[in-house]
């Protein structure tokens, strides 16, 4: 299984923690580092643009991705947070690879860190385990169409 972790730079104290937690999980899972593809981008606003990129390369069967937009630091706080879960729910659509979404929408800084505090709680280990679920998901599946 090749997994994909697209993750912003931007608030990066938190967005590392994500980080972490989510390959923490997938090595848990048994999906060793070498079968991770680990992508950097400027801020949430990039976040589904790369998605999009990797999964249309066809190299991984699910996209992790993981940043933080805090309100009382983000003027234009709506307008990068729905463009953020609106782009991620079409990229996916597009290329038919599940995307988790791991992106904090949070009041305070507080509340991210809250949001990356070591437990199964932790928000870059659920994004984690929801795109392995997916991902192991649509194998069984298959493409829908034989
Ligand atoms: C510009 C900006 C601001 C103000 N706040 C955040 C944030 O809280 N979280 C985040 O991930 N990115 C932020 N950005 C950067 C944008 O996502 C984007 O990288 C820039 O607008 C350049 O397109």
């Amino acid at each position: 299984m090749r997994i994909a972790i697209v993750v912003a730079r931007f608030n990066d104290f938190i967005t590392e923690r994500l980080l972490e937690g989510a390959t923490a999980a997938l090595a848990e899972a048994g999906v060793s580092g070498d079968a991770v593809e680990l992508v950097r981008v400027p801020g949430a606003f990039e976040v589904p643009m790369a998605a999009q990129r990797v999964a249309e390369t066809g190299r991984v069967e699910a996209v992790i991705c993981l940043g933080c937009l805090i309100r009382g630091a983000t003027p234009h706080f709506e307008y990068i947070a729905s463009a953020c879960a609106n782009g991620i729910t079409a990229a996916a659509a597009s290329t038919g690879v599940p995307m988790a979404f791991g992106v904090l929408t949070t009041n305070s800084a507080e509340e991210a860190l809250e949001r990356v505090a070591p437990g199964p709680a932790h928000k870059g280990r659920e994004a984690a385990e929801a795109a392995l679920e997916m991902a192991q998901l649509f194998a069984r599946l298959g493409d829908g169409r034989s």
